[in-house]
């Protein structure tokens, strides 16, 4: 396992502090740096289905990867280019895991996305109005729980009674998001990787 996998694994949040530190001294891509940090993320995951580790440790995990993001982002704000275009962007309903959605806003923000950010747990009307409000190009739609699959069904549903729907590509992401989820749920896009899901957005806007 990579060093920095296992010092999240371990939660051993100064020596992650200072290896995030060094590894972009050392040039590394922020995208590698946050993939290490998501795989070691994972591996928390698992072992709390174990019963190895309880939701302190879940939460100390979540504390971690918060303090990477605070190191990451100025490197961000630098790569930051003219506008290409405008996402809203939500956790779904039922749902409060954020990391990962912060991490792609960065990552688009970076890329010349203006992202207009509407936090966790959010209902399907308040991205319903956002579209008619703030007229965004792209929705993207944030999912950490299997449970909260229905709130993606249910948000893109509410978004075709609208009559919005085709005015937006809707993008979900997550750990376990799939092609399958897209398909049913009515998606555009789906990936687990901010990276990926920024060259995704690109390609929607030239739909
Ligand atoms: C940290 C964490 C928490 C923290 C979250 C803190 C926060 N502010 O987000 C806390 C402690 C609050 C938490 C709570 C819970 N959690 Co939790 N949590 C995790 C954990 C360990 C890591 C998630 C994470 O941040 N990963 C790092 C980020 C960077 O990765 P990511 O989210 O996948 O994001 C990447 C991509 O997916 C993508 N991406 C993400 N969003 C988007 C959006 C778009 C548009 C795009 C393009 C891309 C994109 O970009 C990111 C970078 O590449 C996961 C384990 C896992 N495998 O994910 C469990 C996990 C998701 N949690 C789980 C559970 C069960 C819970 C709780 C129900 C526990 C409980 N008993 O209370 C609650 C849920 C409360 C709720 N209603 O939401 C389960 C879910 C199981 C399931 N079948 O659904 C998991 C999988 C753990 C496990 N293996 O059991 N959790």
């Amino acid at each position: 396992m990579e060093e920095l996998t296992k010092a999240i694994v371990e939660l051993e949040n100064e020596k992650v502090t200072k290896m995030v530190k060094d590894e972009l001294v050392k040039g590394t891509a922020v995208e590698e740096i946050v993939e290490k940090c998501r795989q070691g993320m994972e591996i928390v995951g698992q072992k709390f289905s174990k019963g190895e580790y309880f939701l302190p440790e879940l939460i100390m995990a979540g504390e971690i990867f918060n303090s990477i993001i605070e190191i990451i982002r100025p490197v961000l704000a630098e790569a930051k280019t003219n506008t290409v275009g405008k996402i809203v962007l939500a956790t779904v309903q039922n749902d409060i895991h954020d990391i990962g959605k912060n991490v792609f806003k960065g990552f688009a923000e970076a890329n010349g996305f203006d992202v207009h950010d509407l936090g966790v747990d959010v209902d399907p009307e308040t991205i319903v109005n956002t579209i008619k409000n703030e007229k965004p190009d792209i929705v993207g739609l944030s999912c950490l729980l299997t449970s909260a699959f229905d709130s993606i069904e249910n948000t893109i549903a509410k978004i075709k009674e609208a009559g919005v729907r085709d005015q937006v590509k809707i993008i979900i992401g997550g750990a376990p998001v799939s092609e399958e989820l897209k398909d049913w749920s009515g998606a555009d896009a789906a990936t687990r990787s901010a990276a990926e899901g920024v060259q995704l957005c690109k390609e929607l806007l030239k739909k």
